[in-house]
């Protein structure tokens, strides 16, 4: 019997699909809400999650907020509609995910939670955090400051009684701006030379490049040559100070010692050229750890309920060696 051409490739089609649909069935699905672009930082955190999703064989739903909360609510009000596996998402502030996270927990799906932290009125409501310790990454900081003030005999640019900090914070309700200011102000309160000190101004730059740069122009048209220390609660913030400092006609890293967090490769570029003296590192290549905890979840394994990453503190002196080995 002559079975056409036809047949066997319709028969080895159905197949095909069959297999791939199976294949299709059994992957993981997650829906992840990312924040958005707003720093190298983040950018490296995003392309680690889809690099790690892809090593991890998981079908990923990705969804970028734009910077916006109500865009994460929906993302994640989406993913409920479409029954995935399990949700995961980065909150962009503390506060207001107790409704949507009642939601999921209603539809049955696990919620585990990447970078920052959140607060809500039952913890039930997401299984596990893998992120950064921003509060000792903030205590690293200011501690770092006051090695290196103590050990340069560093004395205030104008001439009085204090070494004089401008702060440039993160985004407002973000757990990374809270917790570094918290860690920072805690270990200047702890400090024996803590008298030595004082905070001229702290405002925020929205973890951004642009606005960093714009609010530095306004603390230097405040505070111009009182200001001896610059703490950035982001690199890309330290990245855009360094400009508007050079443009006031002073020299960052020298004039003014300039400290950052995240450890991103800008600022060891920056730090190699002499204008930035620190970087406290926040590390965002979280994705192998966030889908290893998904899939123990997901097969009914316990997890930790909080799970940090590895982080460490690069001073100006250590750039150009450790620069070729950074990551992001
Ligand atoms: C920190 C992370 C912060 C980075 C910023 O864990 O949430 O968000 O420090 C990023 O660069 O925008």
């Amino acid at each position: 019997m002559r079975i056409s051409k036809t047949l066997i490739a319709v028969g080895l089609g159905a197949v095909l699909a069959a297999t791939s649909f199976a294949q299709a069935e059994d992957k993981i699905v997650i829906g992840f809400s990312q924040i958005g672009a707003e720093s190298e930082w983040r950018t490296a955190n995003t392309n680690d999650v889809k690099a790690a999703a892809e090593k991890h064989g998981i079908e990923l739903k990705f969804s970028d907020a734009q910077q916006k909360q109500e865009n994460q609510i929906k993302a994640i009000r989406t993913f409920i509609a479409q029954k995935v596996d399990l949700i995961g998402f980065v909150p962009i502030v503390e506060t207001g995910w107790d409704n949507i996270l009642r939601e999921a927990k209603r539809a049955k799906i696990p919620v585990l939670i990447m970078d920052r932290d959140l607060k809500v009125s039952d913890d039930s409501l997401y299984v596990a955090k893998i992120g950064t310790d921003t509060y000792t990454e903030g205590k690293k900081a200011f501690n770092w400051i006051d090695e290196y003030i103590t050990k340069t005999n560093r004395t205030p640019r104008n001439g009085g009684d204090k070494i004089n900090i401008v702060i440039l914070e993160g985004t407002v309700g973000a757990s990374a701006a809270t917790n570094r200011g918290h860690g920072f102000n805690d270990a200047l309160a702890e400090s024996p030379n803590k008298d030595k000190y004082a905070i001229l101004a702290s405002q925020t730059g929205d973890f951004t490049r642009a606005k960093g740069q714009e609010v530095m122009e306004s603390f230097l048209k405040s505070y111009g040559k009182d200001i001896d220390v610059l703490f950035s609660q982001n690199d890309d913030m330290a990245l855009g100070a360094i400009q508007a400092i050079e443009a006031a006609g002073l020299q960052p890293g020298k004039d003014i010692i300039i400290v950052g967090c995240d450890a991103v490769k800008g600022m060891f570029q920056a730090m190699i050229d002499g204008k930035a003296n620190c970087t406290i590192e926040c590390n965002p290549l979280q994705g192998d750890i966030f889908f290893e905890t998904a899939k123990k979840i997901l097969a009914g394994e316990p997890v930790e309920k909080s799970v940090y990453v590895e982080e460490g503190v690069y001073p100006a002196e250590t750039a150009a060696e450790v620069f070729p080995t950074r990551k992001y």
